[in-house]
């Protein structure tokens, strides 16, 4: 169901949310966040901004229920290796880098364990939100592990003694030091995302795809 007007997905609330909704503003797009809705209108575009959980965005652009979503790459490329592990649709075209939500998905163990390579992680018991991911990244260093998939508090996980090391989003690396981990090994470089659906849109809104890309580049080169 194609509907007149560009439907965005974005995260309702979190660490994308903000540098998101001032991305768009930037752009030239009004709207009025209040309340808790889910779908809000824009003033002055024929555009609807979907506010969801962001482990939803990749699905949406995944099954084409909405235009455009901004997302992590870890995120979308867990979602997309979990979708095509069950034959579910995981395609999506990637419009643009952005300039916020930066981050690295990596492995930290104990702090005061040696870590001389991947080797080091045989057999080891992996804690992570990430399971797909992981287990990419230990394929191809031909390295076999156990998983131990929880969707929060995984840094506690090795202290609780559920797993050996764990897999999670690192920024500034206090997290870890709090917990008495090291990081090991960054398997993943992560960055907001600006997705598209691969399905062909009307030309209307197409244009108008095209016209917010080239207004978020000058956005994005202004704060460089
Ligand atoms: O409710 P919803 O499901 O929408 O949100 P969420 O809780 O799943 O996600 P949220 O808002 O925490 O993060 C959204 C996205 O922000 C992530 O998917 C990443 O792409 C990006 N991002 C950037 C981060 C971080 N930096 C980050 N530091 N996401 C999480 N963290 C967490 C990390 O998991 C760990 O707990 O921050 C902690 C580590 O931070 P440091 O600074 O101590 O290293
Ligand atoms: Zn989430």
């Amino acid at each position: 169901m194609q509907t007149q007007r560009l439907r965005i997905a974005i995260q309702k609330k979190g660490r994308l949310s903000k540098e998101c909704q001032d991305l768009l503003k930037r752009c030239g797009v009004k709207f009025n966040m209040m309340g808790e809705r889910l779908v809000v209108h824009s003033e002055n575009m024929p555009i609807d901004l979907l506010l969801v959980r962001d482990d939803d965005i990749p699905g949406l652009i995944m099954d084409g229920v909405v235009d455009l979503g901004v997302i992590g790459e870890n995120e979308l490329e867990e979602v997309g290796l979990e979708r095509a592990a069950r034959n579910e649709p995981s395609d999506y075209k990637k419009l643009r880098r952005l300039d916020f939500g930066g981050c690295r998905l990596s492995i930290a163990i104990d702090k005061d364990a040696t870590y001389n390579g991947p080797q080091d992680l045989q057999g080891k018991r992996i804690a992570t939100t990430y399971p797909q991911l992981v287990k990419r990244y230990m394929d191809e260093q031909g390295v076999t592990f156990s998983p131990c998939m929880l969707n929060g508090s995984v840094e506690v996980a090795p202290r609780a003694g559920l797993a050996d090391a764990i897999c999670d989003l690192v920024s500034t690396g206090a997290t870890l030091e709090a917990n008495g981990l090291k990081e090991a090994a960054v398997i993943l470089r992560s960055k907001a995302v600006l997705i598209q659906c691969t399905a062909d849109l009307v030309a209307e809104k197409q244009a108008l795809i095209d016209r917010l890309l080239t207004r978020m580049q000058g956005v994005i080169q202004a704060k460089e």
